[in-house]
């Protein structure tokens, strides 16, 4: 979680920006956004945050620990169990906005019950604020991507132990799974997918009760949440020797992916960085198999901005920019491979974060 001086710099930050774009205040109800401003953590609360002050409401359930983690930072309100829309009302009114900022994708319930409240003060849609913000990590939030990164690492070649003929995706996944927790992880960034044979070919399968066989090839794709940071790895072995053909797509995914690594930098944007290691791809004659983007940004948000990705046209990457570089060749009924790291964005291009070999690995079988 952040440090008290990390959030009172995002904070700052938000205020800089809200004046830029003339907002009075700014509505918070993001659950991650909440977490990004204040480093607490509950599954309600409307932050709203001012040129002065920030006002933290959230219920009973979470009252106390608000108070305990916020107090002196920010005014922190219970609301009663009845009558919240009056009550935020209250709250919210007569405090002189002209103008309130609030996150373009809440559910239009809440929309509703919004504007509500907030009656008589313009409401612009405005989370780009905070997106823009938490595009560009922090050195607090680089020290902890690096631990979590270092655990996925860890799991990564634990995950490297289970694959042995006869075992099922199943089995391996859940061993996994525990052994994130063990690890010191809260848990699991996503679902980890354990893909093998021709489920290879399938970006996102899901572990299922196929028994790994002598030459499959598994894409081991997983990650952790650690002190709320997420990480993500991809690697893919084979269980013995490989065939031609998946040797051949082996080396020209690495090749796009270190490729991809060596011409990141600050200044592209994220569909320039994606062509890079797509043009790898296209020339070796796989272009229709790698179906997806190069990579996305990654944070509190196992997927957030930057995008890698041909869409990824509506601004330039930047240094502390957080990114996987993840080119991947799929081949229907034959099989796939995916390469992924984690880099951070410096003035002089992709810093690596993820350790793990990448060169083909063959396991004992
Ligand atoms: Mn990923």
């Amino acid at each position: 979680m952040p440090t008290t001086a990390a959030t009172g710099m995002r904070l700052k930050k938000l205020r800089a920006a809200m004046r830029a774009a003339s907002l009075d205040s700014m509505i918070v109800l993001d659950r991650v956004n909440t977490v990004y401003l204040t480093g607490f953590e509950c599954s309600y609360s409307v932050l709203i945050v001012d040129e002065r002050t920030a006002i933290f409401v959230t219920d009973s359930r979470y009252g106390e620990a608000a108070e305990k983690a916020l107090s002196g930072r920010m005014k922190v309100h219970v609301q009663p169990t009845r009558n919240v829309t009056d009550y935020l009302a209250k709250l919210f009114r007569g405090r002189g906005y002209g103008a309130a900022g609030f996150e373009g994708d809440i559910s239009v319930d809440q929309y509703d019950e919004l504007k509500r409240w907030t009656k008589g003060t313009k409401l612009k849609k405005s989370g780009e604020l905070i997106m823009k913000l938490r595009r560009v990590k922090d050195d607090e939030e680089i020290r902890l991507i690096k631990r979590a990164v270092a655990v996925g690492d860890k799991l990564m070649e634990y995950a490297m132990t289970l694959l042995t003929p006869g075992t099922t995706e199943l089995v391996v996944s859940q061993s996994v799974r525990f052994q994130a927790e063990r690890l010191g992880a809260s848990a699991e960034s996503f679902r980890n997918i354990i893909a093998s044979g021709p489920n290879s070919s399938r970006p996102h399968h899901h572990p299922g009760k196929r028994k790994l066989k002598k030459h499959d090839p598994v894409t081991v794709d997983l990650g952790v949440v650690y002190e709320g940071y997420c990480s993500d790895l991809t690697r893919t072995p084979v269980l013995g020797k490989p065939s031609k053909k998946f040797e051949e797509i082996y080396y020209v995914c690495l090749a796009a992916n270190q490729e991809a690594i060596k011409a990141i930098r600050p200044g592209m944007t994220g569909a320039e960085a994606d062509q890079v290691a797509r043009n790898v791809i296209e020339e070796a004659g796989y272009g229709k198999y790698f179906g997806h983007g190069l990579g996305h940004g990654v944070g509190l948000q196992i997927h957030e901005e930057p995008r890698l990705s041909p869409r990824a046209t509506s601004y330039k990457l930047e240094p502390g920019n957080i990114v996987t570089i993840e080119p991947g060749i799929y081949l229907p009924g034959v099989g796939g491979v995916r390469i992924e790291d984690y880099a951070v964005l410096t003035e002089q291009g992709a810093q690596v974060l993820s350790q793990s070999p990448k060169q083909l690995r063959i396991l004992s079988t």
